[in-house]
């Protein structure tokens, strides 16, 4: 007897609401559910691969033990929690809390209630370090609000923009704003009249619909918004009302892009004059309009300062939502909040928090620093990390392969869950094998977590969905929840932990501050579901999870919509248009040539820049490889380049940067800006492993190095426009 289910794809952070059919407790078949609101059915092939990952033969079920000779052997849940609980209270007795780590990556999607037991962990036994994917992804995104201020209205509605501009994202891809069928909702704004603007070195899915291109040279994006404000203050453009109440250090940021005149903006970035001044026109005779970036600019270094000047340039033209508008992104299952037309006053960006002994790297408001993380370990002396819990896919996702692995191979300790035996799984001295997708119950807080740093994240409209768990694990089988670790190693170790709360799971003060309520304490003596954990996070939301339970095809709320309120009589605060630390890196960068920028040279000729494919979400794994159209991450390049070098499509090469080397494979793609070579992350194996460049593909990883370019606060090395060479490869036939 088959049956359909409602449910939710976690396989990114669109969260599709999915149709799930069950034959006997047997996903046979996943389609887009086309009764729930604003998705119209969407899903993509990932969300189909849903049903290979609930069957797949490669599932791990049970959890392994490293044995003495390298082999692994299961063993138990109750084992695996005693002998870890052993060595953790042994190592904190030793060593103290500092020597203790937990990094918590995107399966944290997966696994909602992971992030909030992790964090109370962590809290309970003192130690600070507890690192997150966001140093290794947009940190700047995160500093920014902190350096410029925020407005507490909110962003522009998109139904109401006049322009849409996108620095370095590929939304129709990576669904990172627009996040819900973002194809069809680009299609609908810009036929309703947005113009979009696209600056990303390839033509990409999403330039393809774009007014204007910008198709700069990778890591001159400062570069370019700094042109672009130039010139909308040249233009008059600047909404002189709204600076005047709302800011302050306008002097400051118009004296630093002085200097950043069209023509030179033009040939340092390598883009048309012409083009860089129709945009700044699209953006001055826009009464409406909303900024974003995505992982491209950040990954090329400067990633803060580009986020800095995006800030800048949305609040030069008052970009941000009035008295009156519906506010976007209301509250749904966060307790309520009010959304009012004037600035959030800037925070601390840096400067608090724990110290690491690394290269002076500190917390941050985007986080500790994962950058130091491996060479903490690496350090001897006190303070040294000696125990992780790794909640992600690090071999592959890491800069620096190598050191990745010789920073694992140190640990005492390392614990990581997955669903098969990943390449860093591989690594772990125990491996906890978990359950998946619909084998946990799903809900839309987190997403709205993430909404809260991130902009392209969350739903803009008030919508909250909730749905079970629809299967049990496997027969036979021995799981765990990854959150369960943290419970019931706090249980052996006499910990008192308080009731899991997911706002502050980027460790952020101000951020923090705004969700800081009494917890009360979580009951040691019986562990909760799930579910039971979902409804503690939830504790006062806007909507209470038991009204969205009430809706299988999840919602819109209408009781959670906001109207932005009037600015506060008394309020004083003003956003920072003037920050010394980012203006005085802007003239750092107009003082340096771009050649040094870019560290282009003739030994490494091109430019490798990252991007994201449809089919898999980072680190490919098996049920990926069901719906991925080539086993491989072909390195894309122009025709031009590829005549010049004398190679054709498919052709065997070797990518080299000043770090490391790949095999690759290139691929003719005219789209690419000549000079430039693209190439997606989340492939490749483990040194040293049985390896065929064209079966497994490259870990472009290897080609970074955590100590290349890496930002003074965050410590995000550069990961994108590295400076390559590419030379043929002949195989002898
Ligand atoms: N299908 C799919 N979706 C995903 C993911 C995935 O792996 N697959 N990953 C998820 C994650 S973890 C994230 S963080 C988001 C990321 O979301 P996005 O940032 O939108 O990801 P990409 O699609 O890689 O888009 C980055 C774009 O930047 C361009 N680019 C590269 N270098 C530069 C540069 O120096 N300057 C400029 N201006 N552009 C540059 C690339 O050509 C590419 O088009 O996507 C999420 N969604
Ligand atoms: N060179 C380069 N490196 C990058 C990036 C880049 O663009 N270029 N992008 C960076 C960004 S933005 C991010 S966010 C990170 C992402 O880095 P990760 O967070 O590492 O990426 P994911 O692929 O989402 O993590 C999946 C890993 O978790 C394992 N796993 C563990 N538990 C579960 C589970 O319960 N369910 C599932 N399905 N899998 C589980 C999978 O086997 C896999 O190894 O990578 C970063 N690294
Ligand atoms: S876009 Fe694809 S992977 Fe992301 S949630 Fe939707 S179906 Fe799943
Ligand atoms: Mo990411």
């Amino acid at each position: 007897m088959t049956q359909i289910e409602k449910s939710t794809c976690r396989s990114c952070a669109a969260f599709c609401p999915v149709d799930v059919t069950l034959d006997g407790g047997r996903v046979i078949k996943v389609e887009g559910n086309h009764d729930a609101p604003i998705y119209k059915g969407f899903i993509c092939p990932k969300g189909r691969a849903l049903t290979a990952m609930h069957n797949n033969p490669d599932r791990l079920k049970n959890h392994l033990k490293r044995q003495p000779d390298g082999s692994y052997a299961p063993i138990s849940s109750e084992q695996l929690v005693a002998e870890i609980s052993e060595k953790i209270a042994a190592m904190l007795d030793r060593h103290g809390p500092k020597s203790v780590a937990a990094f918590l990556g995107s399966p944290g999607l997966e696994h909602q209630a992971l992030g909030p037991l992790m964090i109370r962990f962590m809290d309970a036994i003192g130690s600070p370090y507890l690192f997150n994917n966001g140093t290794i992804d947009q940190p700047g995104l995160m500093m920014a609000p902190a350096l410029h201020g925020s407005w507490a209205g909110g962003r522009m509605h998109p139904d109401t923009l006049d322009v849409f501009m996108i620095i370095g994202g590929n939304p129709v891809i990576s669904k990172q704003y627009f996040p819900q069928h973002p194809g069809n909702q680009l299609k609908n704004l810009t036929a309703g009249g947005m113009k979009l603007i696209v600056i990303d070195p390839r033509r990409t899915e999403t330039a393809r619909r774009a007014t204007v291109h910008l198709q700069g040279i990778p890591g001159e994006d400062p570069t370019i918004l700094a042109g672009l404000i130039h010139l909308i203050i040249a233009m008059d453009a600047v909404d002189q009302e709204f600076v005047r109440t709302n800011t302050r250090g306008f002097d400051e940021l118009k004296a630093a892009v002085r200097d950043f005149t069209p023509a030179y903006v033009a040939e340092r970035a390598g883009i048309n004059e012409a083009d860089l001044k129709e945009a700044a026109r699209i953006i001055a005779t826009s009464p409406r309009g909303d900024l974003g970036s995505g992982t491209g600019p950040s990954m090329a270094t400067r990633g803060t300062l580009m986020a800095y000047l995006l800030y800048c340039l949305q609040t030069l033209r008052g970009f941000w939502a009035r008295e009156g508008d519906a506010a976007v992104m209301p509250r749904v299952l966060f307790p309520p909040q009010e959304f009012k037309a004037q600035p959030t006053p800037p925070y601390p960006a840096w400067g608090f928090g724990a110290q690491m002994r690394v290269r002076g790297l500190q917390q941050t408001a985007a986080g500790m620093p994962a950058g130091a993380l491996p060479e903490e370990i690496l350090t001897p002396g006190d303070g040294q990390i000696r125990a992780l819990f790794l909640h992600s896919g690090a071999m592959i996702t890491w800069p620096q392969q190598d050191l990745v692995k010789e920073a694992l191979e140190a640990l005492e300790l390392l614990v990581v869950h997955d669903v098969e035996f990943s390449a860093t799984a591989r690594m772990a001295h125990y491996v906890i094998a978990t359950r998946v997708s619909f084998e946990v119950p799903v809900m839309t807080q987190l997403n709205e977590m993430l909404s809260l740093f991130h902009p392209g994240y969350g739903w803009v409209e008030p919508y909250g969905a909730y749905q079970p768990a629809l299967l049990e694990p496997p027969a036979g089988s021995d799981l765990m929840e990854p959150w369960q670790i943290y419970y019931r190693m706090a249980q052996r170790l006499g910990l008192q932990l308080k009731y899991p709360s997911i706002s502050d799971l980027l460790g952020i003060a101000a951020k923090e501050a705004e969700f800081k309520s009494e917890a009360p304490m979580l009951d040691m003596a019986h562990e909760p579901s799930t579910d039971e954990l979902y409804e503690m996070m939830c504790t006062g939301s806007a909507v209470p999870l038991s009204k969205i339970k009430e809706y299988p095809n999840g919602h819109l709320f209408d009781e959670a919509r906001k109207t932005v309120l009037p600015r506060d009589e008394d309020c004083i605060a003003r956003l920072e248009l003037g920050n010394e630390t980012m203006l005085s890196e802007l003239r750092q960068v107009r003082a340096e040539t771009h050649v040094e920028q870019g560290k282009k040279n003739p030994q490494f000729p091109f430019l490798f820049i990252p991007r994201r494919i449809q089919n898999s979400t980072n680190v490919v794994s098996s049920t990926d490889r069901t719906v991925l159209k080539r086993t491989y991450n072909p390195a894309y390049m122009n025709p031009a380049d590829l005549d010049r070098l004398g190679l054709a499509s498919g052709d065997k090469v070797e990518i080299r940067s000043q770090h490391g080397s790949i095999i690759g494979f290139v691929e003719a793609e005219s789209d690419l800006r000549p000079g430039v070579l693209s190439m997606t992350h989340g492939f490749g194996k483990n040194p040293g492993d049985d390896y065929d460049p064209k079966r497994d593909g490259a870990n472009v990883n290897r080609l970074t190095s955590w100590t290349d370019d890496y930002d003074p606060y965050h410590g995000m090395p550069r990961m994108g426009a590295i400076p390559v060479a590419v030379t043929a490869i002949s195989d002898p036939h």
